[in-house]
């Protein structure tokens, strides 16, 4: 008898130092990846346009309240799936290494272990709860505002948004330009540029009433962190308020037919005085054959704005 016991404390010896270099090397890797690799990505790209680039790696750069709050909750719960995901790992590799038939060759019988059992259902509810919280609040915070300072009602239709302005009668719809017609030159992006783009103020609450025509489209701009399915008899309401001027990029984010992804979507935000400047010329009755043809020019908008 006493020669296997002796054998399997041997192989416990003989196993336990590879085991502790494997899981030494391997958490090595991952945190250098986590702390030296990820942060230096997170800095290359904040300064972003705010448009998809090649092999960009993070979220667009955030110029709204709610956006800045999704890439921080985001950046959290990125934390908490890496920790979770490195500690399951390291209990697969105690498991595969230390309690294989070759290691351990006698298993032990026991079975139930109450305070384990507490202690993990504890504390993944813990984790729920820590997630949930912040969750809430960021749902509610971007649900709806409670004192807007003007509305847009975008209609979503087969394959173009339609934008309105109740409170100043103003109304255009918005078509992407044509591949054949893409001037790069003019910071023109191919899927992306529309003829007459959404024009916002800086610094004001705005609220979104969405809706549509025909079929569910969404309406989606990642800079705002405004993402709202238009619905045909039905009106969603969400709402934004930017902060720095430029032009920022989005796309109908629901499969809605055959040209889904030709209905992009453009927002030009300018400042408070340019956006009235905006507003009259397209309330003049000469403008509203061409509508916001101008209104580039009027906001003296830059073609593209990078961040
Ligand atoms: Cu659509």
């Amino acid at each position: 008898m006493g020669g296997p016991l002796n054998r399997v404390t041997a192989h416990g010896l003989q196993w336990r130092p590879s085991v502790s270099r494997l899981t030494l090397a391997i958490s090595a890797a991952v945190s250098s990846f986590l702390f030296l690799v990820m942060p230096a990505w997170a800095q290359q790209q904040l300064p972003q346009p705010s448009f998809p680039v090649p092999w960009q790696m993070n979220l667009q750069h955030p110029v709204t309240e709610v956006a800045r709050q999704l890439v921080e909750f985001h950046t959290f719960l990125l934390w908490v799936i890496t920790i979770i995901t490195l500690f399951v790992l390291a209990l697969l590799l105690i498991v595969i290494f230390r309690f294989n038939e070759k290691a351990n060759p006698v298993p032990a019988k026991w079975s139930h272990n109450t305070v384990l059992e507490v202690v993990w259902t504890a504390i993944p509810v813990l984790i729920l709860v820590v997630i949930a919280v912040p969750s809430y609040r960021l749902l509610y915070l971007a649900d709806r505002t409670p004192n807007p300072e003007m509305t847009v009602k975008v209609i979503g239709n087969q394959w173009y948004w339609s934008y309105e302005y109740p409170d100043d009668g103003v109304t255009f719809d918005s078509l992407p330009i044509a591949d054949a017609d893409i001037d790069p030159s003019k910071g023109e992006r191919r899927l992306l540029t529309v003829d007459n783009q959404l024009v916002v103020p800086v610094g004001t609450k705005i609220r979104f009433l969405m809706s549509s025509t025909d079929v569910i489209h969404s309406w989606a701009v990642p800079a705002f962190g405004v993402k709202l399915d238009s619905i045909p008899g039905r009106t969603n309401e969400t709402w934004t308020q930017v902060d720095e001027v430029g032009r920022y990029f989005g796309q109908c984010s629901q499969l809605c037919g055959i040209n889904h992804s030709f209905m992009p979507i453009v927002v030009d935000a300018v400042s408070k005085e340019d956006y009235k400047t905006w507003l009259e010329n397209q309330k003049k009755p000469a403008a509203s054959a061409a509508p916001a043809e101008a209104a580039p020019a009027a906001a003296g908008q830059p073609a593209d704005t990078t961040h």
